[in-house]
């Protein structure tokens, strides 16, 4: 935009020009800010406001929060923010209280990553960040309560984050009661007696270590040694969720080794049932349901018992979904990681091992060693491929098939992992397939239990049919199908106590550690047995210490025998602290991880409700206001909240599970966080690179016949992501300086249905920047800046285009179809264009209607037309009913072929409902004169055709 004013401007100093725009937008923000116009009052607390507008229904409308990155926003980023604020705005002007702010998600790894490269520290850098993209946003003109937001990383939100992980640390879930109970409950219980303490000792024979493995077993917060995912490059530990299917770190690309390191869990595995029943009540997209019913994975089958030979009291224990298979199991496996195979390996390679099955190694204990070394560079996905050869070798041990009584070799073998079931199979080579390649290549003896169909040969089969070969002098399932084969197997396994139904998830404990610096620590300290302790509330919230050394130790990315360092623990001045914990002064060592990214994001829209309450996480009014159950949301939660498909298991899952538990211990009257769930699209842009792959900026590339040129070079064309790594960022802050918010609003509104991707394409902002230039023009004169309307009623077309429109655009709107909306909205405006005079209710009515998409310009025009409060607040106009209706058409009566009279009816009208209209007219009866009717032929709507008898 040049400063000087362009001929056009000199000619008509009251256009809407980018300038204008600019002017009207900031006058209007800084108007809503002063004004508090996007306050929404809670029912008390120090945020109640207005009863009145409390008493109305409530819409707390979300986005998932932006990490503050330091790239800034680009076009594609406020896609979803520009839906939700329409959505927001509509409903404000619809008789809702509308809750809608947005917050930051500030801990994280890129800071921390910048910080490495540049010494900035993350606080720095990210307070500098959320300023830049707080600036523009505000640009943006949305309607956000500012009352509201808050950042992840500012204590008195942490302090929170850590009240939370407390409140889970000293929970345990009581499967009888089906959700999670105070642990003190459960100390209780094992000191009356009640419950009993596996080993059978009482409470009080245990000394403070071993009541605290006790306990640790039922935390729902616990540390483990289990092999966890240890990723060297980034030298932190990570979540099964942020592990990409090759078995690489979602972020920064590296591989990913399992280690078996003491970390912090989230038992969420205690929640699955609930997390997978509780999908019923939600209004979400299908496909993310599904993604995260399979990610739970919920298998129903059995787990039995195979007594090790030669070993009394060692058994092995599998989960398998085919408990009717069991005759046919030949041999088992173990994962490499399996605790119990350095207890069974024999000295010697028995009698009868095949050389197949020694890998040329000289004992058993060789043999697995050298292939557990093997197994660890591969990650689950890769050992899992199917079609992959199988590998494996002999432990030297054997196994009893509990029906058969056959000894069974056992392997070791990465087709089998640790992480799922018991970390134990026993296989079945007739109907896995799996383990029919294993058996062929390892020369074990295959035996089929159900019958396949005729020429079934060579390979496995798992369909439908009988039971064979399955019969023992106690138990017979031959001939039953397999339903009824499992459900026989089952209770002969049980009443012999050697094995029992079991439903097996594939979800494990959410890994909840990390070794990094910028995260919220973790209000736990150690004592000199290492017994964990909870900090009392009092102390929260712990904050961050200052360090001169934040960097995470990283390693080389392939040394997988290496272990984490964290930040933290390098500062012992601040780990060794003295506490009295309520035994008198003692020294503790604090926790030196600190909590995963995903942490701040699992409660915040709680915090959104009372960011300032310093008692409360939130007031119990607040909660049940917005978040409370109510008809058709019967588990409560945000109305809506709009986001990327991307956090379907990770953000989505983890949020799920703290709702509930904050739930189950009466914090929360909600027990789910989100009500309605809507994914918005990408805004894709294209990608051009050079000869050599390259992407070359975009802005710069020129176009010649079809063709694309960058510095004279020819470049191709694809359509990609959007982002400054790829050259092609657009920011929003270069299109309101050419075309002004609301433009650009529209614009992306207008693209296209919310939920699909669509191409960024610049050229085509335009095309709603002479909407509203149209609309301008409607109402105002371009050369004296005086309105023009008029106080004449509009005609009756006019009037009909006007509540057609206000009924469209109403829909749409209510169900976040803005594409419509607009295109809706721009009929109307063209139509109104060629008024020679404009009627004052009609460009009330168009302002009202795009105020919503446009709220600067519909800000302006309203106080144009003469109204002193804000459009934020003005009703949203209403149809009037009678101008629905389609208008009449003219149908015509004819006798023997003359017009005898012509009717008004309308277009929908039915044949029969036609006949009766024209018999019964006036003209047609005196033009019939008495005389019977030998037939009636009828057309609707257009002819009625009677020849009499
Ligand atoms: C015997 C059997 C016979 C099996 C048969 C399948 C078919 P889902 O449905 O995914 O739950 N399995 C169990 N634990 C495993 C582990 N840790 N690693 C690899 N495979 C494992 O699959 C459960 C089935 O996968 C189990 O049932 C077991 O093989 C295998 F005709 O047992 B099955």
């Amino acid at each position: 935009m040049s400063e000087t004013p362009t001929a056009a401007e000199v000619a008509a100093p009251h256009r809407y020009t980018a300038a204008l725009a600019a002017d009207i937008e900031a006058r209007w923000q800084d108007f809503w800010d002063a004004n508090g116009t996007y306050a929404a009052p809670n029912p008390s607390g120090e945020l109640a406001g207005d009863e009145a507008v409390v008493a109305r229904p409530k819409k707390f409308i979300m986005d998932m929060f932006p990490y503050p990155s330091g790239a800034g926003l680009h076009v594609g980023h406020p896609l979803g923010y520009i839906a939700t604020d329409v959505y927001a705005r509509y409903h404000r002007m619809t008789g809702h209280n509308v809750l809608h702010t947005l917050g930051f998600d500030a801990f994280g790894l890129p800071a921390e990553q910048y910080a490495v490269q540049t010494g900035t520290h993350p606080r720095v850098s990210t307070e500098a960040n959320i300023e830049n993209m707080k600036a523009q946003l505000r640009r943006l003109g949305l309607g956000h309560d500012k009352r509201r937001s808050f950042a992840t990383i500012e204590p008195e939100y942490y302090k929170w984050t850590q009240w939370i992980f407390l409140q889970i640390f000293n929970s345990w879930y009581d499967p009888e009661a089906k959700k999670a109970r105070p642990i003190a409950e459960l100390v209780a219980e094992f000191e009356g007696g009640r419950r009993e303490i596996p080993g059978g000792r009482a409470w009080s024979e245990l000394n403070a270590v071993e009541r605290d493995e006790l306990l640790g077993g039922y935390r729902l917060a616990y540390a483990s040694d289990a092999p966890v995912n240890w990723c060297p490059g980034l030298g932190t530990v990570l979540a099964n969720e942020e592990v990409t299917a090759d078995g690489r770190s979602e972020r920064g690309n590296f591989p990913v080794f399992k280690s078996k390191l003491r970390q912090w869990n989230m038992r969420i595995t205690a929640y699955a049932d609930r997390l997978i029943d509780d999908l019923d009540a939600l209004d979400w997209p299908e496909a993310i349901k599904l993604q995260q019913r399979n990610w739970i994975g919920r298998s129903e089958g059995a787990r039995v018992d195979f007594q090790v030979d030669g070993h009394e009291a060692r058994k092995i224990t599998v989960f398998t979904t085919r408990p009717d298979t069991l005759f046919g199991a030949t041999y088992m496996v173990l994962a490499p990681e399996h605790d119990l195979i350095d207890t069974i390996v024999p000295a010697e390679w028995p009698e009868g091992t095949k050389d197949v099955w020694t890998a040329g190694a000289g004992t058993p204990a060789e043999a697995v060693a050298a292939y557990r070394k093997q197994a660890q560079s591969k990650t689950d996905v890769e050992r899992q491929t199917e079609g992959k050869d199988k590998t494996g070798v002999f432990t030297g041990a054997y196994a009893l098939n509990p029906v058969t009584g056959e000894r069974v070799p056992v392997f070791v073998a990465d087709y089998v992992l640790m992480g799922y079931g018991t970390g134990a199979i026993m296989a079945v080579p007739g109907q896995d397939e799996r383990d029919w390649e294993f058996a062929t290549v390892f020369e074990l003896p295959i035996v089929r239990t159900v019958q396949p169909p005729e020429g079934w040969e060579g390979e496995a089969y798992n369909g439908q049919g009988p039971a064979i070969n399955s019969a023992n002098a106690e138990l017979d399932l031959n001939g039953m199908q397999i339903d009824e084969a499992k459900r026989t197997v089952i209770a002969h396994l049980e009443a012999r106590g050697i094995g029992e139904g079991t439903i097996n998830f594939r979800l494990r404990d959410w890994l909840f550690s990390r070794q990094r610096y910028w995260g919220e620590p973790f209000p736990i300290v150690y004592d000199e047995n290492g017994v964990a302790h909870a900090l009392p509330e009092s102390m929260l919230p712990l904050e961050l210490p200052e360090v001169d050394d934040y960097t995470p130790r990283t390693f080389d990315a392939d040394d997988a025998d290496t272990s984490p360092e964290t930040p933290l623990s390098r500062n012992q001045d601040w780990v060794n602290v003295e506490l009295d914990l309520g035994d008198g002064p003692k020294t503790y060592r604090r926790e030196t991880n600190t909590m995963p990214n995903w942490a701040g994001s699992c409660w915040y829209e709680l915090r959104y409700l009372d960011p300032r309450n310093d008692e409360q996480l939130v007031s119990a009014d607040a909660e049940r206001y917005w978040m409370g159950p109510r008809e058709g949301q019967p588990l409560g939660g945000v109305d809506l909240y709009v986001g990327g498909a991307e956090h379907a298991v990770l953000h989505l899952l983890y949020a799920r599970f703290w709702s509930k538990v904050l739930f189950d211990l009466g914090h929360i009257s909600s027990a789910e966080p989100f009500h309605k769930l809507y994914n918005q699209g990408m805004i894709q842009a294209y990608v051009y690179r050079d000869a050599r792959g390259i992407a070359v900026p975009a802005a710069e590339v020129e176009e010649q016949g079809g063709a694309f040129y960058y510095e004279g070079g020819k470049v191709s064309r694809l359509l990609g992501k959007m982002g400054k790594s790829l050259k092609n960022a657009v920011t929003p802050d270069e299109i309101c300086v050419e075309y002004g918010a609301d433009t650009l609003r529209l614009y992306e509104m207008a693209m296209g249905p919310l939920d699909v991707s669509r191409p960024w394409d610049t050229r085509a902002v335009v095309g709603q920047y002479r909407l509203l230039q149209r609309l301008w023009r409607n109402v105002v004169d371009e050369n004296t800046g005086e309105v023009t309307v008029v106080d004449a009623a509009p005609d009756e077309a006019t009037q009909r285009a006007l509540h057609k429109a206000i009924d469209g655009v109403g829909q749409d709107m209510a169900n976040l179809r803005f594409n419509t909306a607009i295109a809706k909205v721009t009929e109307l405006n063209n139509l109104v264009t060629k008024l020679p005079e404009v009627p004052r209710t009609v460009a009330e009515g168009l302002v009202l209607l795009i105020a919503p998409l446009a709220p600067h310009i519909a800000e302006e025009l309203w106080r144009k037309l003469g109204h002193e409060g804000s459009v934020v607040h003005a009703d949203f106009p209403a149809a009037d009913p009678a101008y629905l209706v389609d208008e009449a058409v003219t149908c015509v009566v004819q006798i023997k072929g003359k017009v005898k009279a012509r009717l008004e009816v309308a277009p929908s009208i039915s044949d029969e409902e036609l006949e009766k209209v024209a018999l019964a007219d006036p003209a047609v009866v005196a033009a019939l004169g008495g005389a019977g009717i030998r037939k009636v032929i009828v057309r609707a709507p257009k002819l009625v055709n009677i020849v009499p008898a």
